[in-house]
């Protein structure tokens, strides 16, 4: 049987050859009928403001998810093997036992995976369901996103899970649809993230990034500046965002400032989680809630009573008006430092924007992507002391800006650099950061690369 690998029998060195043989192995000698391939992306900047509704700019890298899959018609179970047995186990799960309590207990390989199929079937109508009670599917995965370093395997894997059962049901979606989709469902992880990851996974175009605008999802493409190259490279520090409530914790500071903020405003504040709401509502420029900031939010820490004091509330309520399951428990919520971050990391989205519109110089990029870290380290508080190590190093070598990329507390650091001098560049990160580091037998070239914008997420049928 021939295989039409549109993308190459090695896709972004993914070992789709291998991927196909395992998949054999583990399902009856049986052969995949489709593939699905789902990049990773880095931020440009935008970082931890997605679900605060505003927008992000980010690209899609070469690394990414590979699923290989069959659909069954003799039993409705789902089953996963992963290329790396070592990592993941095998798990095998019948359709129906997928439930978003099930899913926040543990976020295993396989339930982010899960997340994913639970979602492609809330898309379907009940007609559609009844149509495949008997329908099950035989998932073989493998991918090359460093994980938990901020280059979004987890979505990448998710809308992956997402797309090969629509694939699968044979259920046509639009890409914009397939990215709220696959937001939505990634959340039965257990974080309360954004829609940043799964909107550029599934709608970048090779050459570009992307500006996103969310409520309604909108994406832009954009060309980057000739002279200047993107280098992604790691901290070596990760950070699983699921199994720890800092993200989480992050994303309920924006909320409650967003609240208090509205209650001050005597606007109706319980509806008002969403800060780029919180904005439009009350009609203000970004300065003027700037100023705001500075005028309601203390900079001191929030204990749980005083925000109930503030917002006249019992804790119970404010546990199911705002935090998440996860965060019912933090002893102290920065509001002040969290917002000022959100607003003027929105407006410094806005001026990077307007300069990549109007040809820009790759300083005033870098200078914004630069700001853009010192006041995620500094106001929100998610950089790592190897990360810093790894920034200054950066700026050390000629970098133009230097940022972390995701949710941060390690991982990745995005990197803009001189076109003409991005091969020193990274050779010189190589020799001074890792060599006296343990590198767990990850190849060099895997920990520090030059990037430039991948395609989007798409799906080959086997001939
Ligand atoms: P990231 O910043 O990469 O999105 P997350 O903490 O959000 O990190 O998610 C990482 C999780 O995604 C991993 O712990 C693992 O469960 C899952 N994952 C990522 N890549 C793979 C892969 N190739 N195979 C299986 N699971 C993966
Ligand atoms: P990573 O680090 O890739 O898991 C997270 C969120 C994004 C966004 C960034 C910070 C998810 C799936 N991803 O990314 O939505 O908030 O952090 O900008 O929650
Ligand atoms: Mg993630």
């Amino acid at each position: 049987m021939e295989v039409d690998y549109a993308w190459g029998t090695s896709s972004n060195n993914v070992p789709v050859q291998k991927l196909e043989q395992h998949f054999r192995e583990n399902f009856e000698s049986l052969q995949p009928e489709y593939y699905v391939k789902v990049p990773g992306r880095v931020n440009l900047i935008g970082e931890h403001v997605d679900y605060c509704g505003y927008s992000v700019f980010p690209m899609a890298i070469d690394q990414c998810i590979v699923v290989a899959a069959k659909r069954t018609t003799d039993r409705q179970t789902v089953e996963l093997t992963n290329l790396c047995t070592e990592r993941y186990e095998n798990v095998s799960k019948n359709i129906s036992d997928i439930s978003a309590e099930s899913l926040g207990k543990t976020p295993s390989w396989s339930n982010y995976f899960m997340c994913g199929v639970k979602g492609a079937r809330e898309y379907l109508s009940n007609s559609q369901l009844k149509t495949f009670e008997k329908v099950g599917f035989l998932f073989a995965i493998t991918g090359n996103i460093p994980e938990s370093s901020g280059l979004s395997s987890s979505s990448a894997l998710v809308t992956a899970a997402v797309m090969a059962t629509l694939v699968g049901y044979g259920v046509p979606i639009s890409r914009l649809e397939l990215a709220e989709i696959s937001a939505k469902c990634e959340r039965y992880i257990g974080t309360a993230g954004g829609g940043m990851d799964q909107a550029i996974a599934v709608n970048a175009k090779q050459g570009y990034a992307a500006r996103i605008d969310f409520n309604p999802l909108a994406v832009k493409q954009f060309r980057l500046p000739a002279d200047a190259k993107f280098v992604v490279a790691q901290s070596l520090a990760v950070k699983n965002k699921a199994a720890s409530n800092d993200f989480n914790t992050r994303v309920v500071e924006c909320r409650l400032a967003s609240q208090i903020i509205a209650k001050k405003l005597n606007l109706e504040w319980e509806q008002m989680t969403v800060l780029a709401n919180l904005q439009k509502r009350s009609g203000n420029s970004l300065d003027q809630m700037i100023e705001l900031v500075h005028q309601h939010l203390h900079v001191e820490g929030y204990s749980k009573s005083e925000v109930c004091e503030i917002l006249s509330v019992s804790e119970d309520r404010l546990d199911e008006l705002s935090l998440t399951a996860n965060t019912t428990d933090v002893a102290e919520f920065y509001l002040h430092q969290r917002a000022l971050h959100v607003f003027e990391e929105a407006k410094r989205m806005e001026e990077f924007c307007r300069l990549c519109e109007n040809s820009g110089g790759a300083s005033d990029l870098g200078r914004l992507m630069d700001d853009s870290h010192s006041s995620l380290r500094d106001l929100y508080q998610c950089s790592h002391p190897d990360l810093e190590e790894l920034v200054a190093l950066c700026k050390r070598e000629g970098a133009y800006g230097c940022k972390l990329t995701g949710a941060g507390w390690g991982g990745c650091v995005v990197v803009m650099v001189p076109s003409d001098g991005a091969e020193r560049f990274v050779k010189s990160v190589r020799d001074q950061y890792f060599s006296n580091r343990e590198t767990f037998g990850r190849r060099i070239d895997e920990l520090v690369f030059a990037t430039s914008p991948s395609e989007g997420a798409c799906c080959v049928h086997v001939k």
